[in-house]
Formats: structure tokens, sequence, C-alpha cells
């Protein structure tokens, strides 16, 4: 892949990103969702402002993009978990407002009065967090990662300071992973569903989420809508019941990163983050041009989306 190319698709992967939370935000919760609700909110004239994901998302993108050149460069330079772990707190701290999550608000609070994060995560949920807080954010990783085996490592190691709950830390993978494929994936080819996800299903390392992916071939094999995909896979803050949502929408779409996007939100529940890990998906295959530029432009976020896309392509 080309210099231009490689910053097009890292662009895409962090505007699609940022795009699918914004353009899904105002529905989050919302059952339905009409095709016309999107567009007025995509065709609009003011700022998009983005929500929790973006927020962790940069966060992610920051922590990567000052250790990237470090030498020797191992999993364990590129995350260092006890200071991710207070960067995500220190945004939450400042930006509260962003929508988080109930569990990770109190970790986060717990964190910044000084709590080690590893028991600060089980103050909640003592078993560990399944939302799909580690999942919505990890897309970054895939730009950093040189092979499956690296993202997969670098997916477990970003999520694990907020949630440790098995189906978390699969959610994250499951995401990472696709994203990385769809990054290698030359923007000309559509992503063929069941070839492109053997790698995803060969990282998660768990039957049920083996199982979760063969259901998103099965839907993507028979042109589902976004409704049968909600009734079928789910759409809630669960990591379980959206991230296999998001990766069907951009299966059922890939190379129409507008499509994709209109996919996820309109399947309805979790709008934002089905559509920011959708639109990870999406923008990381087509590039940045392909994104609607009119939206692009009326992003909160683009200045330190177009400096971290820059820095990690
Ligand atoms: N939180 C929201 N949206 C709701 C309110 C937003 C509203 N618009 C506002 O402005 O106030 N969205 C964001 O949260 C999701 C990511 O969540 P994350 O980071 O995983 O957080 P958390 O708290 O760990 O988990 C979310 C919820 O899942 C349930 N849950 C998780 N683990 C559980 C367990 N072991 N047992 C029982 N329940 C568990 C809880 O209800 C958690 O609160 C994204 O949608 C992001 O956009
Ligand atoms: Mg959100
Ligand atoms: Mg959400």
């Amino acid at each position: 892949m080309d210099d231009m190319s490689r910053i097009n698709k890292a662009r895409g992967l962090l505007f699609g990103l940022a795009l699918g939370d914004c353009l899904g935000a105002p529905f989050e919760g919302r059952r339905e969702v009409t095709e016309t609700d999107i567009v007025t909110t995509r065709d609009g004239t003011g700022q998009l402002r983005h929500t929790d994901d973006t927020a962790l998302t940069l966060v992610l993108a920051r922590h990567l993009a000052h250790r990237v050149g470090d030498r020797p460069r191992t999993t364990e330079s590129l995350i260092d978990v006890d200071v991710l772990a207070r960067e995500f707190a220190e945004a939450w701290r400042d930006e509260p407002w962003r929508g988080y999550g109930g569990g990770v608000t109190k970790s986060f609070e717990l964190i910044v009065s000084g709590e080690p994060w590893r028991s600060a995560i089980r103050a909640v949920f003592p078993e560990g967090s399944f939302g799909n807080g580690g999942a919505m954010r990890v897309a970054p990783v895939a730009l950093v990662g040189g092979d499956v085996r690296e993202v997969t490592e670098l997916a477990r190691r970003s999520t694990e300071v907020t949630h440790a709950h098995p189906d978390a830390l699969h959610g994250a993978v499951c995401q990472a992973v696709a994203t990385h494929l769809a990054l290698a994936l030359p923007s000309t080819e559509p992503a063929r569903p069941k070839e492109f996800v053997r790698p995803v299903r060969q990282a998660v390392s768990s039957t049920s989420w083996e199982d979760k992916i063969d259901h998103v071939v099965d839907l993507a094999e028979r042109n589902a809508d976004p409704a049968e995909a909600a009734a079928e896979l789910g759409n809630d803050v669960s990591a379980t019941a959206s991230v296999p949502l998001a990766l069907l929408a951009f299966l059922r779409h890939s190379g129409d990163p507008d499509a994709v996007l209109r996919f996820a939100i309109l399947a309805g529940g979790d709008t934002d983050t089905v559509a920011a890990m959708a639109g990870a998906l999406a923008g990381a295959h087509s590039g940045y041009a392909a994104l609607p530029t009119h939206a692009t432009a009326r992003l909160e976020a683009a200045k330190d989306l177009h400096l971290y896309a820059e820095h990690l392509a």
C-alpha cells in the first residue's frame, strides 16, 4: 500500500468512527429510527458533537501515537496499562457529560481518586463489565498492530483497564481484528463475508463468539435488513449484542460507508456505538475520501482526528 492510501485509510478509520458516533448519538436508546431522522442530522449545518466513544478513542490514539516510535517495540511498550487507565479516567473527569456508562463512570471516579484500576473496575460489577466500551474505542490499535496476533494483544490490553468480563474482551478483539482486515483489504474489493471473518473467528478464541460470527455471515448472505438484524443479533450496550451487529452493517454494504452507517443506526438501540464501530470498519476499508465530506467537515474533533490519523498511519 502506498503512503497516500495508508493515510487515506487511517483517516477513514478515525473519521468513520467519529461520524458514526455523532450521527448515531441523537438516537441512542431508541427502538426505531427512520431514514429521514438520519439524513436530517447528516445533512444539517451545525457542528457534530461526539460522545464517550470518540472521546476515549482519541485518548487511545494519543497514547499509541506517543509510543509508536519507541524501540524495542512490544505490546507492553505500545500500551502502558497503568498510564492508559489514568488517561481514560482523566478524560471522563474533564468531560463527564459525554454520555458514559454507569459502571465505567464509577470505575473512573475511583481511579481519579487514587484507587488502583485493577480493583476499581470491579467495584460495580465484581465479575467485570460486559459493556461495549472496550470495543467502541479499540479501532486505533488496528493501525499500529503489525499482524492479527499483535492486534489481538493490543485490543486486550486497551480493554482490560476498564472491562474485565471475557465478553467485553472478545468483543474488542473481534472489532480490532476486523478493522485490521478492513485496512488491508483494497478499497476496490468488496468484503466477502465468509472469507473476511475467517481470521476474526480464529482470533476470538470463544465458541459462543464463533457462533455469533457465523450468525453474522448467515444474515449477510440472506441480505437481512436492520430490523431483522437487531432482532436476531441484539442492539444493546453489551459487547455481545452490539459488536456482531456492527460487523454485519459493514458486511452488508462494504464499499458504501454512508449505507453502512445508515444500516447501523436504523437498527436502533445503541446507535452511536454500533455506528461508531461500523464506521471504523467502513472508513478503514473505503478511506476518508469516500466519507460524506459535508458531514466530516462538521465533526467537533476533526483537527485531532487528522493529527492522530497522520501520526499513526
Ligand atoms: N452509557 C451510554 N448511554 C446511556 C446514557 C447516555 C445518555 N445519552 C446521557 O447523556 O447520559 N452510552 C455509552 O455506554 C456504552 C459503553 O458502556 P461501557 O463503557 O461499557 O460502560 P459500562 O458501565 O461498563 O457498561 C454499560 C452498561 O452495561 C451493563 N453492564 C455491563 N456489565 C454488566 C454486568 N457485569 N452485569 C450487569 N450489567 C452490566 C450496565 O447497564 C452498564 O451500565 C456505549 O453505548 C456508550 O455510548
Ligand atoms: Mg456514546
Ligand atoms: Mg452508545
